[in-house]
């Protein structure tokens, strides 16, 4: 096989003002071979719903190849499903398949039920920027599979890094990205809990201070790597180019970035020029050498290491050529293919990973390194694999997921008789992302797929101008991929994975370990009291007062507290009920102050006392038959 470098990819070309007709239109010019009336229509959801909602067991296989969507009332899904929150910076867990959402995990943003974002230990970590847009949730890894430690997530809005502790699902490290803007795709190793690795989607003038304000040309964009373990940044390598979606081998060699935007353009039609764009390769072994060696240039502060890798191909990053505006980067199960989606291209671009040796090496050329470039339909995004070599793209023009067959794609790579798609079923609308069970691991297990879609439009009761997306629940246990549930969600999210629920250990207590309470023992022990026991005011002079109160079901310990108006009031509760699903909390009447304290933890809230006078402090989470009478009086003097 030689260079395939094929010239059947189109020119960007606008004829409509709306963008996904733009995109539609600008693929179909060139491409003019899939259009959307090929397409396998007609699959009907419904018919499959009213099969598998019967008495049967979750999870049995119903008749061959068919797997049971519906949990009865007591049982137990069996995947965790961790889905990004986009703008409402959470992270939610759905139950798999029952598309039950169990939980949302507030990360970056403000969280009027549990005080997140409000209470004091979520407004250190989160430096007082409480929006974002999560979109990428991957937990880390340790021989090619979860093991069950820690979720990572990006927020694109500020250009950061939050990490979850799978124990108490709860945000326990958010780290700040130096030098960049719109940190996008993420992707931990997957050899060990090593490195994650973050894609900044936005280019900049480096350092971003005021030089090269009208002078895009200087403009670039960092990958970075952050340790999992410490949540430190590591290094960076400054590119050219704009950086997507982000990938890892399973070696811990290699790590991937798409750019849409190899031109450099400010605007759609300059991001649009060229017929190619690329799949960056970054060589970490490589990298870190330099690294070690000083090979490194300062930007901004200097505080991290930077490798210059602008400009062209060398031994830290190659530079693979792909049609056009590729986004997702997937890795197949066996970790030989990373597989890249057009976008504006009707392609995926299947690239060899024990081929990226001779690239380096420079014995073949880059393009030489993509060895099946199936059509797949218009506007493919994403790709999820069911561990028997099948591959299933997201295609967001067409609303199709594609299931085709890796094999059968590099045979048709160099024989045109061969057809790898194997099926292509409607979903509703506009898909985004999609993930199958175990996917992202050598475990993938290929019992569930789910599609993420961006428009619900006609799926649900109409709800007001702002609709519900559409997360649909795929059976592909058998040769055919079969809809079974549609799922509305509060919006975005833009991504999940699905996690085999033997592989998450979460407490029904908090564990009292981490960095919260390293923040809290700290406090305690300045003022010489135990948070287990401690009911009591401490005055901490210039009008500042801490109230530590315990609380035990029905009760507030300290049922009165004493401080001024206008004072900086800090209340500090500890629970010491240790049972299960007994969270209190502390709501203070006409402050604005609200927060959640679970079992055996402690939490905090800082207000300014009001006017002179008595509010009653009540425990918002219902608790106990007198959860009522759980309450107290703060006196305010004059
Ligand atoms: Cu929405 Cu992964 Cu941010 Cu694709 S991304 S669709
Ligand atoms: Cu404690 Cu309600």
């Amino acid at each position: 096989m030689t260079d395939r470098n094929r010239e059947d990819v189109p020119k960007a070309e606008a004829t409509s003002p709306s963008r996904r007709d733009f995109m539609k239109g600008s693929v179909a010019v060139g491409a003019g071979i899939v259009g959307a009336g090929a397409l396998a229509r007609g699959e009907d959801g419904s018919s499959v719903l009213g099969r598998v909602f019967g008495p049967s067991a979750a999870h049995a296989a119903t008749t061959k190849g068919e797997l049971a969507a519906h949990v009865p009332p007591g049982k137990l899904d069996h995947y965790y499903g961790f889905w990004s929150g986009g703008q409402s910076g959470e992270i939610r867990i759905m139950g798999v398949p029952s598309m039950r959402e169990l939980k949302r995990i507030p990360v970056v943003g403000r969280d009027a039920a549990t005080g997140w974002g409000r209470d004091d230990w979520s407004k250190e970590l989160l430096g007082g920027r409480d929006s974002g847009d999560t979109h990428h949730v991957h937990l880390s890894y340790t021989d090619g599979t979860y093991d069950g430690r820690y979720v990572f997530v990006n927020d694109k809005a500020n250009a950061r890094l939050a990490r979850v502790r799978c124990d108490t699902m709860e945000v326990d490290a958010i780290t700040d990205i130096p030098n960049s803007q719109g940190t996008h795709g993420i992707f931990p190793q997957r050899n060990k809990t090593g490195l994650v690795l973050c894609n900044a989607e936005f280019r900049t003038p480096q350092p971003n201070d005021g030089r090269d304000l009208d002078d895009p040309t200087a403009y670039g964009a960092m990958h970075t790597a952050i340790d999992g373990e410490t949540m430190e940044v590591k290094w960076q390598v400054l590119i050219e180019g704009n950086l997507d979606l982000c990938a890892t081998d399973y070696q811990g060699k290699y790590s991937f970035a798409t750019c849409y935007n190899s031109e450099g353009g400010t605007n759609l039609a300059g991001m649009m020029a060229s017929d190619r764009d690329y799949l960056y390769v970054f060589d970490i072994p490589a990298i870190e050498r330099a690294v070690k060696a000083g090979k490194t240039i300062k930007v901004g502060d200097g505080s991290v290491p930077v490798v210059d890798a602008r400009g062209g191909n060398d031994s830290h990053v190659q530079r693979i050529p792909i049609p056009k505006s590729p986004h997702g980067v997937n890795i197949d199960p066996t970790g030989r293919y990373a597989v890249c989606s057009g976008k504006l291209s009707p392609t995926v671009s299947v690239v060899a990973i024990d081929k990226l040796g001779d690239v380096f090496a420079g014995k073949i050329k880059p393009r030489d390194a993509v060895v099946a470039e199936p059509e797949v339909g218009l506007g493919p995004l994403h790709t999820a694999f069911d561990g028997r070599g099948n591959a299933y793209t997201s295609i967001f023009i067409d609303s199709v997921v594609t299931k085709w067959n890796i094999d059968k794609a590099i045979q048709a790579f160099n024989d045109e008789s061969v057809d790898p798609i194997i099926q292509k079923l409607d979903v509703h609308y506009q898909i985004g992302h999609i993930n199958a069970s175990m996917s992202e691991t050598k475990d993938a297990d290929g019992k569930w797929l789910i599609a993420l879609c961006k428009f619900s439009k006609d799926r649900f009761l109409p709800v007001g101008p702002l609709h519900p997306e559409n997360d649909q629940l795929i059976d592909i246990s058998g040769e055919e991929m079969k809809l079974v549930h549609d799922g509305p969600a509060y919006p975005e999210p833009h991504d999940a994975v699905l996690v085999r629920r033997d592989m998450i250990h979460p407490s029904k207590i908090d564990p009292r370990t981490g960095p919260r309470y390293d923040y809290y023992n700290k406090l305690a022990k300045e003022d010489g009291v135990d948070l287990l026991t401690a009911n009591k005011v401490i005055q901490k002079g210039k009008g500042r007062v801490r109230v530590y109160v315990v609380s035990v079901a029905p009760a507030f310990v300290l049922g009165e507290f004493r401080v001024k108006t206008g004072d900086e009031v800090q209340v500090i509760q500890t629970n010491l009920d240790g049972v299960e699903d007994l969270s209190h909390g502390f709501c203070m009447s006409n402050h604005d102050v609200n927060m959640v304290v679970n079992p055996r933890a402690t939490n905090s809230i800082t207000f300014t006392a009001g006017a002179p006078g008595v509010y009653w402090y009540y425990c918002p989470w219902f608790c106990h038959a007198l959860h009522l009478e759980m309450r107290g009086r703060m006196i305010v003097e004059a």
